[in-house]
């Protein structure tokens, strides 16, 4: 998988995007991930990439020359299955839309900030639009970053066997079940005999089990 990422922000994803599943993936060749920082594409002599809003009221808008410059740079090279914005007003990320995602080759996300992007933007260049929940953070960089762990980690190959994403929560529309180690009596708390029991069955029972009870308990909407 191919990520372009834009953004007037690229400092950001330094950490995030240079640590654990993320960077195993892009060492094995699974995914590469290109920032691209908005500004270079900004025509303004003081790099400016977004004005007041028409009409006025608060705020900064995104202007939409250095994004579709950007962008068009970008498909002269690739193409893209989606180009998508981040925004609180999308449609919200599930790990269905994940796993959807995840499935494709090379993807566009584009980082709003201030107060979003011009509206041409949404309506001529972008092909879908992703919130990571409600409530408001203060970019689109933080959203991006979640969505691109979200997709990275079910690429084949890109997880080992033991933290296969087929047992992740949300997967099954269940949350995951309880784990242990050792030791397996800790302050005389004790691991479920069922585990140390040795008896595969048995032990898939229970997980399954769990999975319910924890479902039905804590996220009863995942059930309908
Ligand atoms: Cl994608 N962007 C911003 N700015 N805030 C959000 C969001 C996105 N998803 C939830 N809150």
């Amino acid at each position: 998988m191919r990520l372009d990422i834009i953004t007037c922000l690229p400092e950001l994803f330094e950490g995030p995007m240079n640590q654990s599943i993320v960077k195993r993936s892009i060492k094995k060749g699974l995914v590469s991930i290109h920032i691209h920082n908005l500004r270079d594409y900004s025509t303004d002599k003081h790099k400016k990439v977004d004005d007041y809003a028409f009409g006025g009221g608060a705020g900064m808008v995104l202007s939409i020359e250095p994004i579709d410059a950007c962008i068009s740079k970008l498909k002269e090279g690739t193409d893209y299955e989606e180009i998508i914005y981040l925004t609180p007003d999308g449609d919200k990320l599930d790990q269905a839309t994940a796993n959807n995602l995840s499935l494709k080759r090379n993807l566009i996300l584009l980082c709003g900030h201030y107060k979003g992007v011009d509206q041409r933007v949404r309506e001529h260049l972008v092909t879908k639009e992703i919130s990571i929940g409600d409530y408001v953070l203060s970019g689109g960089e933080l959203a991006a970053m979640v969505l691109a762990d979200s997709l990275i980690r079910l690429i084949p190959g890109v997880l080992n066997d033991e933290s296969s994403a087929l047992s992740d929560s949300f997967q099954d529309n269940l949350l995951a079940p309880p784990v242990f180690t050792r030791p397996a009596n800790y302050k005389g708390w004790k691991v479920p005999d069922i585990l140390i029991s040795g008896h595969e069955a048995k032990v898939e029972e229970w997980r399954n089990e769990q999975a319910l009870n924890r479902t039905k308990k804590k996220r009863p909407d995942l059930l309908k």
